[in-house]
């Protein structure tokens, strides 16, 4: 609370150096606690220029995200509630199962305005840049058995699209089992980690992926061919926060419906935003590649493809390429 009365300070200060005892005198703290905000804030992307005698002066609030603009726009009652920021981390991921075993409360979020070594699934990269990217990991701790977790990828998945229909207007493809597409085109990327023995979750870790205002030349180039945003669509700058705000309240409601009524209607809902059932695809596993009809997703979200000769394959992990009918 006390580094948003400090923002306070500079907002009716613009451009202004504000002494550190004027600081302390109105925030009734000591010069130390306001050192510890200032390069706390620091930390989370705001330049802020210091001078002996002088004091603080706001140069700018940098490109990042603030937590509390998320916060204000939250109708949530537990996603959210506790936010970690960081302006740049390796992984939010990671943070978060740190976080996770120092036993925060469900809900808790981890923020990144830039990932250094963002995690896709199997070890490979997600690439997230300063200022145009949301990376976010929710923890959650359901009572469920291990096999049921990955019901939650697809419950996020849902999450996101309905969340950037309603807060950018764009609807967007779930390609199983995780991948969110624009115009045949990756915009997100899901990954669901858990903490677990053999029977029992102990906490289970939502990492997404977001790409926002990012133009196509600011893509790296294993991923340029691969990858849109949401502004290359649009043609207009997306407010992240809002957009965070949006997905974390659509992942409540939609975690919430499936703790009270089961994976039924997740189902239904992932289905009906779903290009890959009702269609020919290749699912390439770590084995084979298998051709054929998807025909739908199992209350497992597993999903069943059958083949040319009839025979109905369970496909539990792969690589999902859309085919043209035959
Ligand atoms: P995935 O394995 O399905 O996708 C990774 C693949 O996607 C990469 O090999 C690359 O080809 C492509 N890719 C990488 N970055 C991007 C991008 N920005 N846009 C489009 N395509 C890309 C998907 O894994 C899961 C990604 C989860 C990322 C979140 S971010 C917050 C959290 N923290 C973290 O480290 N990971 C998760």
């Amino acid at each position: 609370m006390l580094k948003e009365e400090l923002l306070k300070v500079f907002a009716e200060h613009p451009g202004e150096f504000v002494s550190g005892e004027k600081i302390s005198q109105k925030l009734g703290c000591s010069r130390t606690a306001i050192w510890k905000h200032i390069d706390e804030l620091r930390k989370n992307g705001y330049q802020l220029e210091s001078a002996p005698r002088k004091g603080y002066r706001l140069v700018s609030k940098g490109d990042g995200i603030q937590p509390h603009e998320v916060k204000v726009a939250l109708k949530t009652n537990r996603f959210g509630s506790e936010i970690t920021y960081f302006n740049e981390i390796e992984s939010t991921q990671t943070v978060a199962h740190e976080l996770s075993h120092k036993g925060v409360k469900e809900g808790h979020v981890v923020i990144a305005n830039e990932q250094t070594a963002g995690k896709g699934r199997l070890g490979r990269k997600w690439y997230s840049k300063s200022g145009t990217s949301v990376s976010m990991s929710i923890i959650l701790r359901p009572e469920l058995p291990p096999q049921q977790t990955p019901q939650l990828t697809l419950l996020a998945a849902v999450a996101v699209v309905r969340a950037i229909k309603s807060n950018v207007g764009i609807s967007c493809d779930i390609k199983w089992p995780n991948d969110i597409l624009l115009n045949g085109k990756k915009l997100v990327g899901i990954l669901t980690e858990m903490q677990a023995d053999p029977d029992v979750v102990h906490s289970i870790i939502i990492g997404i992926g977001l790409n926002v205002n990012q133009d196509s030349s600011e893509f790296d180039d294993e991923i340029k061919e691969v990858a849109t945003s949401l502004r290359i669509v649009k043609g207009r700058v997306i407010e992240r926060a809002q957009l965070i705000a949006a997905i974390l309240n659509e992942l409540e409601t939609l975690y919430d419906l499936y703790l009270e009524e089961g994976f039924k209607p997740i189902k239904s809902l992932w289905e009906a935003n779903s290009i890959s059932v009702g269609t020919y695809i290749y699912a390439r596993t770590m084995r084979e590649v298998i051709y054929g009809f998807a025909k739908g997703i199992t209350d497992d979200g597993v999903l069943l493809v059958e083949d040319q000769q009839g025979v109905t394959h369970k496909i539990y992990s792969a690589d999902i390429e859309i085919a043209s009918q035959k």
